[in-house]
């Protein structure tokens, strides 16, 4: 996948989440680590990985996976919720 953030979008399906994406943290760094209890999604800058965790720093709560190939850049802003038709 060549995704290139700020011009390709990720989309999830907002029925899926407890939340709004203005009110869902976005977290970066190198162990994947949550910040807070909120849910929001992590991407770990060192697998590459990006994760929904619906409960933050508490056990579990991982629910949604995305593994990129290479090392990318992505920001909150690169995500998107819809609503299916
Ligand atoms: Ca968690």
């Amino acid at each position: 996948m060549d995704f290139q953030s700020g011009i390709d979008l990720i989309a999830f399906s907002e029925g899926d989440f407890t939340n709004t994406l203005a009110n869902t943290t976005f977290t970066s760094n190198a162990n994947g680590t949550a910040v807070g209890t909120g849910g929001q999604f992590v991407y770990n800058t060192t697998t590459h990985t990006l994760v929904w965790d619906s409960n933050g720093t508490g056990s579990g709560g991982v629910t949604a996976t995305i593994i990129f190939d290479t090392a990318i850049t992505i920001t909150k802003s690169d995500l998107v919720f819809y609503t299916p038709i």
